[in-house]
C-alpha cells in the first residue's frame, strides 16, 4: 500500500482527549475505566468530535499515572481488559469515532520486562536497550549534570551493577536507548499490534527528546532542566521519525500527533513539513508558557497580547512560506490536556465571567488553522480544582515541586500551594463532573482524586438540556467548522488590533472569508475594523452574547466572542 493513496481526514477532524482515570467509573471502584468510557460514547457523538486520543491504557504501576508503561500490548487490569478495549473500539467505529492511543516511546516503566532484564547484569542482551553509565569521581556522582522534568538528578546509581541509568522523568521511567536498532525495531512491533487491531493513529508522547547527544556531554547549568540542549530535537530523531514512517506508519492509514515539548515555529516545520515524511502534527508549548518566565512554576500574571501573538506566529509560520524546502505544516490546535491547568481558570475568568470567557477562548482558538483538541470537560467550562490542602494532589510532579521548593529554594508552604493551586496537572485530573450527584456522576464511591467542588453549578447534565450553555456553544462551534469549507483549508490572518486586549483574525479561501473577533477582558472595547467594511458586509453566524449585535463595529462587550462571514 502507498501513503499517496489516503486523504488527510485528519485535517477535518476534532479530536476528544480522555484521561482514562478520571472520565467514567463503571464498576465503582473510583477509578476510570474502558466500560466507563464505552457508555459515554453517545455523549461524545452529540458533541460532534469524531476522533478519541485515549490517554495511555496500558499496564503500568502508575508512577505517572500510565505514562510508565510496563506492558505495551496489555491493558491495565483497573482499566478493563483487552477484551473491553476491543469492544471499545468496535464501539467507537460504529459510531464514526476513530481512535488515537498514546505511544510512550522515551521510556518504559522501571517494572518493564526490558529493563528488569537490563539491570540484570552488564552483558544482558538487553542491557544496551536503556541508557547505562559509569559514574564520575570513582562511580560517587552521575555521569553528568542533566536534571529531570520532574525536578532532582537525571540519573539513578544500580548498586547491582554499579551503574547509573538516565530517566529524564520519574526514576521509575528509564529513558530507552533509541541509538539501538532493536529498541526502535520493538518500537515498531508495538505500533503494527496496534495498527493491525484497527486503531487510527498515535499520540506521540514527548517524541523530540528520543535521541541523546553522543557522549552525554554536560549541559549549561539552567534552573530547570540542564542538559536540554544535548536531547531535545538532536538530528538523529529526524532519521527515526522517518524509519517509523517508511516501515511501519506510511502502511496504515493513520496519522500522528507528536508531543514536541520547547520547539520553535522552525524546529516544528522539520517534523511536520509535508515534504520531511516525518509526523502529521505536532502539540508546541509556546503558548503554555505565556504566563510563566523560563520555568512552569515561575508563574506571572497573564498578558492576552503575548498568547495571541504566539498563536498568530505559529499559523503564520506553519503555513510553510518562510521555508519552502519543508513544505506545509498543519497545527494542532489545544489549550488543555491532562498535563495543564483548566483554561478557562487560566487565560479566562472561573468566577462572574465563567460562560462567556470559556466560550470566548473556544472561539478563539476554534476557528484558526489546525485540527482542534478538546480536553475531557474543558467543553462544559470545568474549571481548576481549587484544591487548599497537599494530600488533595496525587500527581508526582506537583509533590516533587513541593519539596524541591521547600527544601532547597526555602520557599514557604503558602507560597509553594499557590504555585501548586494555579499550575498543578491535578487541575486537569479532577473527575469529569458529568451530574450534581455526591461524586458528580463519575462514581459512586469515593474517586482517587477528589470531585471539585463546584460541581452542582457545573455538570454536563445541566448543560446538555440548556441552548445557551458551554456545552450548546461548543456543539455550534464544531458544527460551524464541518459547515464552512474556510475554516478548515482557510488562510489566516490577524486583524491587528490597537488594543492589547483584543484578538481578531479571518480565514479566507477564494471569495469565502470568516471574521473572528474576541474579547480577552473584562472592558468593553471598541474592536478595530476596516471603515470600508460597512454592517452588511457581515453576516453574524454566532457568539456568546446570544443576540446579534447592532454592528461588526460595536463595542466588544467583557470577554465577547463574535464570528461573521464577511460578504
Ligand atoms: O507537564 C509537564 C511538566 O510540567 C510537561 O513538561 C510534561 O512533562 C511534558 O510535556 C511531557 O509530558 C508527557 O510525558 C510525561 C508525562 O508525565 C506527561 O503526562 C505526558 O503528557 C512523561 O511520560
Ligand atoms: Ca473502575
Amino acid at each position: 500500500m502507498n501513503a499517496m493513496k489516503y486523504e488527510k481526514w485528519y485535517k477535518e477532524a476534532v479530536v476528544y482527549q480522555i484521561y482514562p482515570r478520571s472520565f467514567q467509573d463503571s464498576n465503582q471502584d473510583g477509578i476510570g475505566d474502558i466500560q466507563g468510557i464505552i457508555q459515554r460514547l453517545d455523549y461524545l457523538v452529540k458533541l460532534g468530535i469524531n476522533v478519541v486520543w485515549l490517554s495511555p491504557v496500558y499496564k503500568s504501576p502508575n508512577d505517572d499515572n500510565g505514562y510508565d508503561i510496563s506492558d505495551y500490548t496489555d491493558i491495565l487490569s483497573e482499566f478493563g481488559t483487552l477484551e473491553d478495549w476491543k469492544q471499545m473500539l468496535g464501539e467507537m467505529h460504529k459510531r464514526g469515532i476513530k481512535l488515537v492511543m498514546d505511544l510512550v516511546a522515551n521510556h518504559t516503566s522501571d517494572e518493564h520486562p526490558w529493563f528488569v532484564e537490563s539491570k540484570s547484569s552488564l552483558d544482558n542482551p538487553k542491557r544496551d536497550y536503556y541508557i547505562w553509565r559509569k559514574g564520575k569521581n570513582n562511580g560517587r556522582k552521575p555521569p553528568n549534570n542533566w536534571t529531570s522534568f520532574f525536578t532532582g538528578k537525571a540519573w539513578e546509581y544500580d548498586p547491582h551493577t554499579n551503574e547509573y541509568y538516565l530517566h529524564l522523568f520519574s526514576k521509575k521511567q528509564p529513558d530507552l536507548n533509541w541509538e539501538n536498532p532493536k529498541v526502535r525495531n520493538e518500537t515498531k512491533e508495538i505500533l503494527r499490534y496496534w495498527l493491525d487491531l484497527g486503531v487510527d493513529g498515535f499520540r506521540c508522547d514527548v517524541i523530540n527528546i528520543f535521541s541523546k547527544k553522543e557522549g552525554l556531554p554536560n549541559g549549561k547549568w539552567k534552573i530547570a532542566l540542564t542538559g536540554s540542549e544535548h536531547y531535545l530535537n538532536e538530528p538523529k530523531i529526524h532519521e527515526y521519525l522517518r524509519e517509523l514512517k517508511r516501515d511501519v506508519l506510511s502502511k496504515y492509514d493513520c496519522f500522528t500527533v507528536g508531543e514536541t515539548v520547547f520547539v520553535t515555529t522552525m524546529e516544528a516545520l522539520e517534523y511536520v513539513g509535508e515534504k520531511r515524511e516525518e509526523l502529521d502534527m505536532v502539540f508546541h508549548f509556546e503558548h503554555m508558557a505565556v504566563d510563566t518566565i523560563n520555568n512552569k512554576w515561575f508563574i506571572t500574571k497573564f498578558k492576552p497580547k503575548k498568547l495571541v501573538k504566539v498563536l498568530s506566529k505559529w499559523q503564520e509560520d506553519l503555513n510553510g512560506r518562510k521555508h519552502p524546502e519543508f513544505g506545509e505544516g498543519w497545527n494542532a490546535l489545544y489549550f488543555e490536556n491532562h498535563d495543564q491547568p483548566r483554561s478557562v481558570s487560566r487565560f479566562g475568568c472561573d468566577g462572574v465571567y465563567w460562560q462567556t470567557s470559556a466560550k470566548m477562548l473556544a472561539t478563539a482558538l476554534y476557528f484558526q488553522k489546525g485540527t482542534p483538541y478538546i480536553y475531557q470537560g474543558q467543553e462544559i467550562g470545568m474549571t481548576n480544582a481549587h484544591f487548599v490542602r497537599l494530600e488533595q494532589y496525587k500527581d508526582i510532579e506537583t509533590h516533587n515541586i513541593y519539596k524541591i521548593g521547600r527544601s532547597m529554594l526555602h520557599f514557604t508552604h503558602k507560597r509553594m500551594m499557590k504555585k501548586i493551586k494555579y499550575m498543578s496537572r491535578d487541575n486537569a485530573r479532577t473527575p469529569m463532573q458529568w451530574t450534581n450527584e455526591k461524586y458528580a456522576g463519575f462514581s459512586k464511591t469515593s474517586p482517587w482524586i477528589e470531585v471539585n467542588p463546584n460541581k452542582n453549578v457545573i455538570n454536563a447534565s445541566l448543560q446538555q438540556t440548556d441552548p445557551d450553555s458551554i456545552l450548546s456553544y461548543y456543539k455550534q462551534i464544531i458544527a460551524l467548522r464541518k459547515k464552512h469549507r474556510v475554516l478548515i483549508h482557510g488562510e489566516y490572518r490577524e486583524w491587528r488590533q490597537p488594543s492589547p486586549n483584543l484578538y481578531i483574525y479571518e480565514r479566507k479561501e477564494d471569495a469565502e472569508c470568516i471574521v473572528v473577533m474576541t474579547n480577552f477582558s473584562r472592558k468593553s472595547i471598541l474592536p478595530r475594523i476596516p471603515n470600508v467594511l460597512a454592517r452588511e458586509n457581515f453576516e453574524y453566524l454566532m457568539g456568546n452574547y446570544g443576540m446579534q449585535p447592532l454592528s461588526p463595529h460595536q463595542q466588544m462587550r467583557p470577554y465577547e466572542a463574535r464570528v461573521y462571514l464577511l460578504k
